[in-house]
């Protein structure tokens, strides 16, 4: 009888804290109250907001919302003017901007003044890394939500409509107004009818929300699916061909966005396999996109076959073409020299091409940042790259500033991040990754936002319980759920990008992952054959007389950092004032280089692995003790995750350590938590996975 009583008492509590797949993501909101929504016109677009407000107004019952379209010089774009009962806006898609800001604020109990805000680029664009069979490159959150193979490939479904509709949603709901649909990696068949009519009906559901549509193009499209002998931009048959292709794609695409373009680039066709320059190459697809306002995003992702320091590459090839793009092509540029790794010094191309357009790329997937299984919260790393100074126009020139079209003239500004977005049931994959698509849509409306305010607003909306009260409802943020959910969880979210360098590669190390997968560690890693800059002794160049890639301007260094502007370029030269967190990005120092705690660079490399590794354990206490504030799925689903994590991180410790004490000879420091396994294990383990190149 008792365990009877217990197992309905059990039940019943289970139910009361109701199971969330995380499908809703941070657009929570149920219980409406009831608003009188006020507006004179009427579209598409605006009956969104209409209905947005209907969803998930928190304000007085029976209040009255205004939504005002009036031309007003303080708005740039598609911002708005919000104040309790009034949103005010240029255009359609600044109503619903400020409508979503509107309920953000209602739910996250921040209040509202009359104010206004202003997007920081104009242009917020997600690329999918997707394929056309489905696949997604460095994806972890399942299949693609655009593609799929199969016999219904190509038929649009009700449940694609409604998928897409989500997405976009969601993406209008954080100010993202582009979409690039596929693979940099392109596939030439993007351009043939029947994608381009998938792409059509994607294009249809995401107009209402704001979402421009955009492709990734494979050069040497005219040669492999337009029957030309060349796909040489200077062809006029060539150019012909890609103007054709453009004006079939306006006709069913009006407010297309442009094209996004890899080329000349591990292994992907482009001008210079016709002799022509990078600068020809998207000259030509600019003038074909202009007479219908697209754009051309060329990517500056390139490393050639020369010898040269892979860092300093793209600055190589394109800095001597700044001048020759057309106003409609923009560079785009990811936020370091290498690629995508934990840390890295912004890319020295910002601000230095001055007489071209250049756009941030960020990476939302966590392919060199755990994958879905590490919790990495990425607003930090974005958060310092887009705040790095240039000094290319004098002190504050920082990214954001060099590219957001208030330093240097430029027709269009724009911001893309690779997005971390798949079938899942919760869209990312790890329940944390939501975080990091709506960090990356916050910080491209306002980049001078802070990482903790995103974190208080994301863990508010994602986790917060909201009730209504007879006055209409404010949330309910308890002191009790501030103290104990809320703080360690953000202080958790806030620590845990730099755990992940610090257990990874901390001290400027970079790019030590063991073969393609980009997960675990692989110092070791040099399959004979393999380019060299594709394996990690080229980069941590570990010898018995230190390690460190050096990069200063000495007779054996790359003088990587001589492609930065003074003072930066002094300052990443000299050990002593190079910052600590870039050292051996651009140093090669003794083992027992004095740091600046005083420390030997041994202990100091110890002393950040193992707390990398400590700080994840501690992660898993605060997680548990979150039990009672979470729905039982996400708690789970977290928890198990951070384990896996926790054990990966102590591998990378342990491998790292042990693999580099065989040049360092050096004893751990004492204070230091022993390793768990040995090197051989770890190696062979790692063989039995990616395979035997040794
Ligand atoms: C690297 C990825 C690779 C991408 C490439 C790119 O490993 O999958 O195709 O970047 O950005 O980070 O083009």
């Amino acid at each position: 009888m008792k365990i009877i009583a217990y197992l309905v008492i059990f039940v019943l509590v289970s139910i009361s804290v109701y199971a969330e797949d995380g499908h809703n993501l941070w657009l929570r909101y149920s219980n409406p109250i009831s608003v009188n929504v006020v507006c004179v016109k009427s579209s598409p677009t605006l009956t969104l907001a209409r209905q947005e407000l209907q969803m998930g107004w928190k304000g007085e019952p029976g209040a009255s919302v205004s939504l005002v379209i009036k031309a007003d010089k303080a708005i740039r774009g598609d911002g708005y003017r919000i104040s309790k009962n009034a949103i005010q806006a240029n255009t359609e898609f600044g109503i619903l901007y400020g409508v979503f800001e509107l309920l953000r604020r209602q739910q996250t109990g921040e209040g509202i003044q009359d104010e206004i805000s202003n997007p920081s680029y104009d242009r917020r664009i997600l690329n999918h890394w997707d394929n056309l069979n489905g696949s997604v490159e460095r994806g972890y959150a399942g299949q693609s939500i655009f593609w799929r193979e199969g016999k219904d490939a190509w038929t649009v479904t009700e449940t694609d409509k409604i998928l897409w509709q989500e997405y976009a949603r969601a993406n209008a709901s954080i100010g993202i107004n582009g979409s690039v649909l596929n693979n940099v990696n392109a596939s030439q068949l993007i351009l043939t009818k029947e994608c381009l009519q998938r792409v059509k009906a994607i294009a249809d559901v995401l107009r209402p929300y704001g979402i421009r549509t955009y492709l990734s193009v494979k050069f040497s499209s005219p040669a492999l699916i337009g029957g030309i002998k060349t796909s040489d931009p200077l062809n006029p048959e060539v150019a012909k061909w890609w103007k054709d292709k453009v004006k079939d794609i306006y006709s069913l695409i009006p407010d297309f966005g442009g094209f996004l373009v890899k080329a000349n680039s591990e292994g992907q066709p482009g001008p210079q396999d016709f002799g022509r320059t990078h600068a020809d190459g998207a000259n030509m697809l600019a003038d074909a996109l202009s007479p219908y306002g697209g754009i051309v995003m060329w990517r500056a992702f390139v490393y050639s076959t020369s010898n040269e320091d892979r860092a300093k590459q793209a600055y190589l090839e394109f800095m001597p073409l700044d001048g020759q793009f057309r106003d409609n092509v923009i560079i785009q540029v990811k936020n370091g020299p290498v690629d995508f790794q934990p840390r890295e010094p912004f890319s020295p191309l910002f601000g230095a091409m001055k007489e071209t357009t250049v756009m941030p790329e960020l990476q939302i997937t966590q392919e060199y940042l755990g994958h879905s299984i590490h919790l990495a919260f990425l607003a930090p790393l974005w958060e310092e790259f887009l705040q790095s100074d240039t000094y290319q126009k004098g002190p504050g020139s920082t990214v954001a500033h060099c590219t957001d079209g208030s330093i240097f003239p430029q027709k269009y500004s724009a911001i893309a991040g690779v997005s971390n977005i798949g079938l899942d049931a919760n869209w990312c994959g790890h329940p944390f990754a939501q975080a990091n698509w709506y960090a990356f849509g916050r910080l491209a409306w306002n980049s001078s936002i802070r990482s903790e305010l995103i974190a208080d607003e994301w863990i508010k909306l994602t986790f917060g319980r909201t009730t209504t009260n007879a006055n209409g409802a404010t949330s309910d943020l308890s002191i009790d759920w501030n103290l104990n959910f809320l703080s360690p969880v953000k202080q958790m979210m806030l620590d845990s990008r730099e755990a992940i360098v610090d257990y990874m590669m901390p001290l400027g190390l970079h790019h030590i992952f063991s073969a393609n997968g980009h997960y675990g560690p692989g110092p070791w890693w040099a399959p004979k054959g393999m380019r060299k800059d594709w394996t990690p002794p080229y980069f941590h160049q570990s010898d018995t007389l230190g390690i460190g890639f050096d990069r200063t301007p000495s007779t054996r260094g790359s003088n990587g950092a001589g492609q930065y502007q003074e003072p930066l370029r002094s300052v990443f030269s000299d050990p002593s004032t190079c910052p600590e967190a870039y050292l051996l990005w651009f140093h090669h120092l003794p083992w027992d280089y004095r740091m600046k705690s005083g420390r030997t660079l041994w202990d100091e490399l110890c002393i950040h692995y193992d707390g990398g590794v400590q700080k994840v354990r501690q992660f898993q206490k605060i997680w548990d003790q979150a039990e009672r504030y979470v729905d039982r799925d996400r708690f789970v689903d977290v928890q198990k995750r951070l384990r896996d994590q926790s054990l990966n991180a102590l591998e990378w410790k342990d491998a790292c350590l042990l693999y580099f004490q065989q040049f360092s000879r050096k004893p751990f420091p004492y204070n230091f938590e022993r390793p768990m396994y040995n090197l051989d294990y770890l190696i062979e383990k790692d063989t039995k996975r990616v395979g035997n190149y040794h």
